[in-house]
């Protein structure tokens, strides 16, 4: 078997909403792994095997402090889907999706028509969840995109979001 495609995934969303604990979960099935990342942007990978067939998922994660260092078009040249990710108790990062679908149109360009996903993350903080999950699922119902609740922390919907996105990807 041979690896027949790579799928680039890019992860956007506000600071600290959980984008690298997302990547973390995915590849490594960690939460809080210690890292340090020395450029714009870091790339985790996955194999995975589908109908017979082995994929290469790359996961594109935007450092925090260093979000104006990098080229924008190249984070995104190439994204074949994309996960929008907001923190349940942070109302601003919910707010500012359109913002993310904005920049994603922009950099995107003619290509911005990519699976994307609305995701929900740190549902895990049940006390402090300021956003109903039904204003996700309708925000990204307006955006034609699926909405899928996570939590990095204990794994939750992490895994099944990026195997529907990458699915709708080698069904498109
Ligand atoms: P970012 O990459 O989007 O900037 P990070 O976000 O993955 O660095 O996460 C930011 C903070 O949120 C981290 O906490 C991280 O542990 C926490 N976090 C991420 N996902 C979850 C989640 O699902 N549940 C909870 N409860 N916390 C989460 P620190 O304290 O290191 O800033
Ligand atoms: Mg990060």
């Amino acid at each position: 078997m041979s690896t027949r495609m790579n799928i680039k995934c890019v992860i956007i969303g506000d600071r600290s909403v959980g984008k690298t604990s997302i990547c973390n979960r995915f590849v490594y099935n960690t939460f809080q792994a210690l890292y340090a990342p020395t450029i714009g942007f870091d790339l985790f990978s996955k194999r995975i095997i589908k109908n017979n067939v082995e994929y290469r998922i790359v996961l594109w994660d935007l450092m925090g402090d260093q979000e104006l260092r990098v080229s924008r078009k190249d984070y995104y040249m190439g994204a074949m889907c994309a996960l929008l990710v907001y923190d349940v108790s942070r109302i601003g990062t919910f707010q500012h999706i359109p913002d993310w679908f904005e920049e994603l149109k922009i950099n995107l360009g003619k290509n911005y028509d990519i699976p994307c996903a609305v995701v929900a993350n740190k549902q895990d903080l049940e006390n402090k969840k300021m956003i109903d999950n039904s204003k996700g699922e309708k925000l990204a119902k307006k955006y034609n995109t699926i909405f899928w609740p996570t939590s990095a922390k204990t794994g939750q919907g992490v895994g099944e979001v990026i195997i529907e996105l990458v699915t709708e990807v080698i069904s498109k």
